[in-house]
């Protein structure tokens, strides 16, 4: 089974999180910041992965350190479960719609970090939570976790749609490009190594 616990502590925040990428959508998150808790609840349903995280940060500064170091210890974990990357699938590209919201999500498991992230209008601020941080979160993701991402927001009028339309789009594209094909063997490269 790929399923890892990674922890982190840092003077600003202190982050303990499960990832189980062949799970069944069991979720237990906490991270202090309410709306970041919904999208990485759509990540898991939509991923099918099992996802327990834990999150004391120093909100009394801002979200800015706990969305990021989610982010980091989200890569970490992901990383340590691809392992090899022996039989994946690697690639995935989908587009996902979200009311009036549509956006496509891009990954390789490369193991090379890179992150392009076009998303433009979006409101500064969901409820209390900085909208920026959205590509915060995926930067630190990507950097740790050895994948390339592609994020395009096609169109979309609604903040919270555009976001969930986008976590909603990294879970699924996250579990068809890790999934394991049963007939294929070694790494999906005609180099050998990812
Ligand atoms: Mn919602």
């Amino acid at each position: 089974m790929r399923r890892e616990r990674v922890s982190r502590r840092t003077t600003e925040t202190a982050v303990e999180l499960e990832l189980n990428l062949d799970g069944t959508g069991k979720i237990a998150i906490q991270t202090g910041v309410g709306f970041l808790d919904h999208m990485l609840t759509l990540f898991t349903n939509h991923g099918r992965f099992d996802l327990e995280v834990q999150c004391v940060g120093d909100l009394e500064v801002d979200q800015h350190h706990s969305a990021e170091d989610v982010g980091i210890v989200l890569g970490e974990a992901f990383a340590k479960c691809i392992g090899t990357k022996e039989g994946i699938e690697r690639y995935a590209t989908v587009s996902t719609p979200m009311d009036e919201a549509l956006s496509t999500v891009s990954i390789d498991i490369s193991g090379r970090s890179f992150l392009v992230y076009r998303v433009e209008g979006l409101k500064d601020k969901v409820g209390d939570f900085d909208t920026e941080l959205v590509e915060e979160f995926f930067l630190a993701f990507t950097r740790h976790a050895g994948v390339t991402l592609h994020i395009q927001l096609e169109y979309g009028k609604n903040s919270h749609h555009i976001i969930e339309s986008i976590f909603k789009g990294f879970g699924r594209a996250l579990r068809i490009a890790s999934a394991v094909h049963p007939n294929s063997s070694g790494v999906p490269s005609t180099k050998g190594v990812l």
